[in-house]
């Protein structure tokens, strides 16, 4: 995918020139067939196709540039992992989770058969030497989430440093404290790695970037659902994705200029799909990158998807740290620990507030119709599927629930249960 000739570096990290080649070529053609092939895309959707022409080339020159100056680089798997502490360590954070299927003969050596795809694809990367990503890192934190996650993570411990954060699973004051003195252990443990000391200054600006990144995603949340809707969900997703990897500043800065044009083409009613297209809203399971077949399936069937109660949308981004008050380094590590444990993450139990947001959302952005997107062996999101189910049909709200993994093999029965779907909103 990449213009200019990386393989040095490549090789300097350790991937596995062949593999990796393998795979930039499977990624791009999808790219290709599923990004480059959508009509009447927002011109600012190029600085989307510039990053991922150049995800495993210019981002890993930048990443090994600030390693140069001494900047450290975090890799994470989950939401829960404070970018705002990272960043008040002068560190790097990278999302390293992964949606595509990679090496599952090796996988399967060392992790059970019936793990999740996700869990299953990160491993894969590892075990495979096609991530620079990971191969960059200095650290990779993880977190005692779901079983398969928390287990994986001991598995990987034998591929990468890795630190390991505790989350309860529960919201009652005693697990609050205890997430709370997690996200010290995980300050202090950032100050020993990077040698800096995370100040209250440092962790406001880390709390500025932070909150500004998810103030422009809020921002194209709001516009993305017009009608006619001015940018795909497709698009909206790589948006998500990107951000677990661009520089968080140049990031803020490319979402809001790409909303400034959808703002002028929600005033002219510019639509990627005519007015009155159905809307409908995804739910569950994060879509890390490059997992796209499920929206691809629904957008190429002439729906548009209008937002995802997702890790990979507006799960992660709703809530913005409040600081306002807080002045010294604890105070602000209280607000951070309480913002995050705000994430309604199905491992919770009781998970109430997750069903609240996704009717929360359909109201908000009039979807005709939910989608509840659920990785095969994954248990929170599949057991909670009956749960949303529910609360939509409390809503009168038409639901399809799509339980896959990272294959191609069942697109076809997919597609056609996501027509029969569309035809049943149309009645
Ligand atoms: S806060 S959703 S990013 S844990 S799909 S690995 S849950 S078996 S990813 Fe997640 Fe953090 Fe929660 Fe979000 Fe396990 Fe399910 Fe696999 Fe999953």
């Amino acid at each position: 995918m990449a213009a200019k000739n990386h393989t040095e570096m490549w090789e300097g990290l350790g991937l596995n020139l062949q593999a990796h080649e393998g795979l930039l070529q499977v990624l791009g053609k999808a790219y290709s067939d599923i990004y480059l092939s959508q009509k009447n895309r927002p011109a600012g959707t190029a600085y989307l196709d510039f990053v991922m022409s150049e995800i495993h080339g210019l981002r890993i020159e930048e990443l090994l540039e600030q390693k140069k100056q001494g900047q450290k680089i975090i890799g994470t798997f989950c939401l829960y992992v404070p970018e705002e502490i990272i960043l008040a360590a002068d560190g790097v954070s990278v999302g390293l989770c992964a949606g595509a299927e990679c090496a599952t003969e090796l996988v399967e050596q060392v992790l059970p058969r019936n793990t999740c795809a996700l869990i299953k694809s990160f491993v894969g990367f590892k075990l495979a030497g096609v991530c620079p990503y990971v191969e960059a890192c200095d650290l990779v934190i993880g977190e005692t989430t779901c079983d398969g996650k928390t287990k994986a993570y001991e598995v990987f411990s034998e591929y990468k440093p890795m630190f390991v954060l505790e989350i309860p699973h529960m919201k009652k004051e005693s697990d609050g404290q205890l997430w709370r003195s997690e996200v010290g252990r995980l300050a202090n443990k950032l100050e020993e790695l990077s040698g800096k000391k995370i100040t209250a200054q440092s962790l406001k600006r880390g709390v500025e970037i932070v909150n500004g990144k998810r103030e422009a995603l809020h921002r194209l949340n709001r516009l993305r659902a017009a009608d006619p809707a001015p940018i795909s969900g497709l698009d909206c997703l790589l948006i998500n994705q990107i951000q677990f990897y661009d520089d968080p500043v140049r990031f803020t800065q490319k979402v809001n200029e790409l909303c400034d044009e959808l703002e002028s083409r929600v005033a002219q009613k510019k639509g990627v799909a005519p007015a009155g297209a159905p809307r409908l809203l995804i739910s569950g399971c994060p879509m890390a990158a490059p997992n796209w077949k499920v929206p691809y399936l629904i957008e190429k069937n002439g729906a548009v998807i209008i937002g995802e109660e997702s890790c990979v949308g507006e799960r992660g981004t709703r809530n913005l740290v409040e600081i306002q008050g807080a002045e010294t380094r604890e105070e602000i590590l209280d607000r951070i620990a309480r913002r995050y444990l705000g994430i309604d993450c199905a491992v919770f139990t009781p998970n109430t507030e997750r069903l609240d947001h996704v009717s929360e959302m359909a109201r908000q952005y009039k979807a005709d119709g939910v989608v509840h997107y659920e990785i095969q062996f994954c248990t929170p999101y599949t057991m909670e599927g009956n749960a949303v189910r529910r609360a939509m049909s409390g809503q009168g709200l038409p639901f399809l629930r799509i339980e896959t993994d990272y294959s191609m093999e069942d697109a076809a029965q997919i597609e056609t249960r996501v027509q029969a779907f569309l035809e049943l909103l149309k009645k």
